[in-house]
């Protein structure tokens, strides 16, 4: 097998390659190998259910490859690109399947994303495709994705589910069964891509400025999904719901869609993680696994207290009977919250603290409470390698919280196409450092205390201050912009901009907002708070001290009455 893969992509260092290859972490098997082997084991059992379709193992089989024929067919090639913003459905794993088989990367865009991120997403990774739903809530996701194609020179399909416009790639077509499926695997065995290809572009949370991508290859990816599925006990019997945007890697692959289709076992798409239909659905198939962020388990438990109090005669089933463990992560779960979990959801908690870089830390099912509902967990594999440092680099004793540092063997060596980038992310012998502040205790679990990184978390949805602040700029009253997190009760955090501005002009919460609007920025990063100030508050070396303003903005809030 030769590579395919294009500059760009940071490779491991030759001996630590060699070393994940002779422990069997790398076993350079295509991604697509694995589901064929999953449906090759259990060929009638149900893999993917999407409202009233369900597609066996075998008619996922059949998809893939006969969908991997037909991108080939558009003209696309290995190592080409596809930006993909679908919604939670079937298409996005079938599509997302081929390409792994075909060897075509998919660029995994969110739902949220609008023009000003897709456009320079597509053109960062010279996708030669897009492929979006038609519209999604009154949104014309196609009348978008044209416009991304007409202004991006490499991109020559645009492919559409749902209602096609002329000119437009039939998507739901092209996933379809059919051909002739033995030669069609025949084809895509001796093509397949080799294990260090690039599998797919994911994105990081905010770092600095845009988002950067992620190259994930088939070989750590696979890794990446084994060990997750290992630590979280993913079988055939495993019934998964995807509910948080599946194009994150905590719902795709940690283990997720991926991890319970290697295992045979079946997997519900849902759109949304709105209590009732969520509930139902895991009434409905018995769902047994799931995942979600922090503020979704807030609105689950109070949905299922609401619903316990409404409640005269007692239910006669329990809606959640089937779910086995409950995994939160992708912000910081208070401990309190955690401890409601077992109780009032019936589910075991499993806590992760993971990045789309790579490193997962998993509780374990059978930890102790206190770990639990109080840790973050401990990386998935015994060759993840963690350092906590100070400011300069030093290592620190357990119980002492800083700067976490890590390698392994699913956590790349930097982003692509970002030399500038990698030298500050990364050390010069390949520690990624991910801005979180952690203490390690004696047994080994992190804690997550902090970061020291310019990010809102919003709810799971990360919020870089950097481009924010960049767009505020464009408006002409500002001269100096600052975009903080303010607490909140149920996301965690918002976005609070504080601004100075030119003597003689005014600014308005609805002003900043309109202005990002009309830039097309996913809605989740525009601003909800604006503070007007005459000076913004800087430190010793001239930096705006954040630190100052998000408490000044967290006692405006408790001053208002307003705990967030
Ligand atoms: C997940 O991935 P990303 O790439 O969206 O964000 C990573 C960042 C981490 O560096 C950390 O700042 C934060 O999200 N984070 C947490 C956390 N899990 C993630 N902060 C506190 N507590 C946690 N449990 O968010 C992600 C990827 C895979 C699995 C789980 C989460």
């Amino acid at each position: 097998m030769t590579s395919h893969t294009r500059d760009g992509a940071v490779p491991w260092p030759p001996e630590d390659a060699a070393r994940y290859r002779a422990k069997g972490y790398w076993e350079d098997k295509p991604l697509g190998a694995y589901i064929l082997e999953a449906a090759d084991r259990f060929p009638e059992r149900t893999a993917l259910v999407d409202g009233d379709a369900r597609i066996s193992y075998r008619e996922l089989a059949d998809r893939m490859d006969a969908a991997a024929g037909r991108l080939l067919d558009l003209g696309l090639r290995q190592d080409d690109r596809i930006l993909v913003q679908l919604p939670n459905c079937w298409q996005f794993t079938v599509l997302t399947l081929a390409c792994f088989r075909a060897g075509i990367v998919p660029v995994m865009a969110l739902p949220a994303h609008r023009q000003f991120e897709l456009s320079y997403l597509a053109e960062l990774s010279e996708s030669r495709a897009i492929a979006v739903r038609d519209t999604i809530k009154d949104f014309s996701h196609q009348d978008l994705a044209k416009h991304i194609a007409a202004g991006t020179p490499a991109m020559s399909h645009v492919l559409v589910s749902g209602r096609v416009d002329q000119g437009n790639v039939d998507l739901d077509a092209l996933l379809a069964p059919g051909g002739d499926p033995i030669n069609a695997r025949k084809q895509f065995d001796a093509a397949a891509p080799a294990g260090d290809d690039t599998a797919c572009f994911l994105l990081s949370g905010g770092t600095t400025g845009l988002p950067k991508l992620i190259t994930r290859t088939h070989n750590d990816y696979a890794y990446n999904i084994k060990a997750t599925s290992a630590v979280t006990n993913v079988t055939a019997d495993t019934v998964y719901l995807g509910t948080l945007p599946v194009s994150h890697n905590f719902p795709l692959a940690c283990p997720g869609i991926l991890g319970v289709l290697f295992a045979g076992g079946r997997v519900v798409m849902l759109p949304s993680p709105e209590p009732g239909k969520a509930f139902a659905a895991i009434e409905r198939e018995g769902v047994t696994l799931c995942t979600a962020v922090p503020a979704v388990v807030q609105r689950w438990l109070e949905y299922r207290q609401e619903t316990d109090r409404q409640e005269t005669d007692r239910q006669e089933t329990d809606q959640l009977e089937t779910l086995e463990v409950l995994q939160v992560g992708g912000s910081r779960l208070a401990d309190e919250i955690a401890r409601k979990v077992k109780p009032v959801l019936g589910a075991t908690l499993q806590q992760v603290f993971g990045m789309a870089e790579g490193l997962i830390n998993m509780t374990r099912l059978d930890d102790p409470e206190d770990v639990v509902c109080t840790t973050q967990g401990r990386p998935v594999s015994e060759a993840d390698e963690i350092r906590i440092v100070d400011e300069s680099g030093t290592d620190l004793p357990d119980g002492v919280a800083g700067a976490i540092l890590t390698r392994g063997p699913y956590t790349p060596r930097g982003y692509y196409r970002a030399d500038e980038h990698n030298a500050r992310a990364f050390t010069p012998d390949g520690w990624y450092g991910s801005g979180d502040i952690v203490e390690r205790r004696p047994d080994g679990n992190l804690v997550v205390q902090g970061r020291d990184k310019d990010m809102i978390n919003r709810g799971g949805e990360k919020i870089s201050a950097e481009e924010i602040e960049s767009l505020v700029y464009r408006l002409d009253a500002v001269t100096l912009a600052a975009a903080v997190s303010m607490p909140d009760a149920l996301l965690g955090e918002k976005l609070c901009l504080f601004v100075t501005l030119k003597p003689g002009t005014a600014l308005t919460l609805s002003d900043v907002q309109e202005s990002l609007r009309r830039t097309g920025v996913a809605a989740f990063k525009i601003p909800e708070k604006l503070v007007v100030v005459d000076e913004i508050p800087t430190t010793k070396v001239g930096k705006i001290n954040k630190k100052q303003l998000r408490e000044e903005v967290a006692r405006m809030l408790q001053a208002s009455g307003n705990t967030g």
